[in-house]
């Protein structure tokens, strides 16, 4: 579970959407909020001397627009596509051109007649911003963009009480529809998905995913159907199968369709396109092996098992020693010099391909060994395996 720690000062400003967006994803966070009078013990520690400023896992990130996206990516609030991503975006900076106005007068020119001009030209400007904002929440069904919640909604309604003391009282009190936006978003309930893994009492297509969402700190129910049971589950199964992803109370199934999408989340599914089609196919070839190996090691008719053994075995080698230049060649990982999905898979497979093969599958493999090892010591993959169920395979 990463550890987030937000700094702000003790006043909403740039840090309070941040707190909002933070609260309603669901992400646990240190609220460090800075006394005034100590701002100067603490200015130079901060990357460009400002705040807010979120810790992740100890790293520092800045700038509050460039924290607001990273959450509302993590929290599906930008958007569904570039388009709309974009006018996100454009939404919010216009906000900010506004709020920059009035605070131009309201924090910083201590000139009074200056001051008074300032005022002049932000509430000359203010009704020309509100009233298109009013417009663009009533073409877009009572949101700002694409008819749903997102992070531009979130900023408007934090907003509001910056904005309520500049002008000295509610900015939407003549704009039924940003009060009602105001309203939607600051009486979300703070969201906390739940994760539930339907999958057997053994490792095989459910273990990479468990070993993401340990390592990505996600929470999730373990729930282990024995193989008598299974007929009483598998007709409340999407496809008849397992393993099955729940989230919220909705089912998600097909194993890498569910790897990926924690991939996602947990930043493991490459830097670009490029990168993610390598990951996707690493584990295809993966994927390949361990069913050729499957396919012999269950099948029960004795002269075709050994005929599907000769092929799986004839196939074996060739998988390891592509694999393992792989790895050399990456740096140690499969993809990119970074840790990804496809580390994770094979790392995973460990177990399954144990059993089948009666002994370690990288025990020639060096690099494909060294590898597995730091995967299964990552400190939550680690603790997880530390206190998993024994199984068979
Ligand atoms: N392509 C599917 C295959 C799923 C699959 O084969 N699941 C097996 C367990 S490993 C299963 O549910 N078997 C029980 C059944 O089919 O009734 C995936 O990757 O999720």
């Amino acid at each position: 579970m990463s550890t987030y720690k937000l700094t702000y000062f003790n006043v909403t400003g740039l840090g309070e959407s941040i707190r909002f967006l933070l609260n309603h994803c669901g992400i646990k966070f240190d609220d460090i909020r800075i006394a005034i009078d100590d701002w100067p013990k603490y200015k130079s520690n901060m990357p460009m001397g400002q705040v807010p400023v979120l810790e992740i896992d100890g790293k520092q990130y800045h700038q509050s627009r460039a924290i607001g996206r990273f959450i509302a990516k993590k929290g599906n609030l930008y958007g569904s596509d570039d388009f709309e991503a974009m006018e996100i975006d454009a939404t919010i900076d216009s906000m900010d051109d506004i709020k920059q106005a009035l605070t131009q007068y309201y924090c910083w020119e201590k000139d009074p007649v200056f001051k008074e001009k300032l005022k002049e030209t932000a509430f000359q400007k203010l009704p020309y911003y509100l009233d298109k904002f009013e417009t663009q929440v009533k073409k877009n069904g009572g949101y700002f963009v694409g008819g749903k919640l997102s992070w531009a909604d979130f900023l408007w309604a934090a907003y509001y009480d910056y904005m309520s003391s500049a002008i000295g009282g509610d900015p939407n009190k003549n704009y039924p529809e940003l009060k009602k936006l105001v309203e939607k978003v600051r009486t979300l309930p703070k969201k906390m998905s739940t994760y539930k893994l339907t999958y057997f009492n053994v490792t095989g297509l459910g273990e990479s995913i468990r070993f993401l969402l340990n390592h990505c700190g996600i929470k999730f129910d373990d729930i282990r159907v024995a193989i008598d049971d299974w007929p009483k589950h598998k007709s409340n199964m999407p496809m008849g199968q397992v393993p099955v992803l729940e989230i919220d109370g909705k089912q998600y199934h097909q194993s890498r369709a569910i790897g990926r999408f924690i991939a996602k989340k947990g930043n493991l599914y490459g830097s670009d396109d490029f990168e993610a089609m390598e990951i996707d196919a690493t584990i295809d070839s993966m994927d390949d092996i361990r069913h050729a190996l499957s396919q012999y090691y269950w099948e029960k008719d004795s002269a075709f098992k050994e005929k599907l053994k000769e092929t799986a075995f004839e196939k074996l080698p060739y998988y390891l020693d592509k694999f393992e230049a792989q790895v050399k060649k990456n740096g140690g990982y499969f993809v990119g010099g970074k840790l990804s999905w496809a580390d994770f898979v094979w790392a995973a497979y460990f177990d399954y391909l144990s059993f089948i093969l009666a002994g370690d599958p990288n025990k020639d493999h060096p690099e494909l060994k060294k590898l597995v090892e730091k995967v299964r010591t990552l400190p939550k993959v680690k603790a997880y395996i530390e206190k998993r169920p024994t199984t068979q395979l």
